[in-house]
């Protein structure tokens, strides 16, 4: 396919091959739907500078261990119980099946895909956070990390997830399990997640060092420090 021929479906919505998977571009128009919608907070749903997709981009990264049967959670740091969960134990907690969006800062965003796993709050009040806890590391496989403010993670819509969209998760998109901070950009919410690390002090993670913004809200476009 040409470039022409290539933007002309792309501005028509209609189903276009990149890189060897099929994404529909949405389009203006569920663009300009999208930023029409107001948040509760009283944000548009789009943040600016965005596009609506409609299903999750892979990203890339190192996959961690594939298999439920050898997952742990380690819940740990500035908190008076820590422990780690298996994936039986981590199901056997109180699940919550949310509709989230995601934003990512290369310009794309999700709207309205269903997420289910555990509440962040959930595994944060099991530990017994300390009061002197500020910030959340979350530590993925093979060392990636992403850093946020533990109030802006201990918070409803927060997830440890495991299945997206009704099905297991995919391994591309973390599998087993993923962080899930929606309002935050994307790197956020570190795939092949293995810990939860609660902080007194800041620490930033794998893209925060390299010229990330540290915060990373999508509707003051935080993208770069
Ligand atoms: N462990 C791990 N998590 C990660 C990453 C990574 O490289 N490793 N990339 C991040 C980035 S930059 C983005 S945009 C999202 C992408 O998630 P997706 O591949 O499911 O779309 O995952 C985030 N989580
Ligand atoms: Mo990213």
């Amino acid at each position: 396919m040409g470039r022409r021929e290539f933007l002309l479906k792309a501005a028509a919505g209609a189903p276009i091959l990149a890189l060897g998977s099929v994404y529909v571009l949405a389009g203006e128009d569920e663009d300009a739907k999208a930023r029409a919608m107001k948040r509760p907070d009283g944000q548009p749903r789009l943040p600016p500078g965005q596009h609506v997709i409609t299903k999750l981009k892979p990203m890339g990264g190192t996959p961690g261990e594939p298999g439920a049967k050898s997952y742990r959670l380690k819940v740990h740091g500035d908190v008076e119980k820590p422990f780690t969960l298996d994936f039986k134990q981590l199901l056997g907690l109180p699940q919550e099946e949310i509709e989230a969006d995601v934003h990512c800062v290369t310009t794309w965003s999700v709207i309205g895909a269903t997420w289910k796993g555990v509440s962040i709050a959930t595994l944060a009040e099991k530990a017994g956070v300390k009061d002197t806890a500020r910030h959340v590391i979350f530590e993925a496989a093979h060392g990636y990390t992403a850093n946020a403010p533990l109030d802006e993670v201990v918070k409803p819509g927060n997830l440890i997830a495991h299945r997206h969209e009704g099905r297991p998760l995919a391994r591309a998109h973390g599998a087993p399990v993923r962080a899930l901070v929606p309002d935050l950009y994307f790197w956020k919410s570190a795939k092949w997640l293995v810990g939860i690390r609660f902080a007194e002090r800041d620490e930033p993670g794998f893209w925060e060092t390299r010229g990330y913004h540290n915060h990373a809200d999508p509707w003051k476009e935080e993208r770069h420090a």
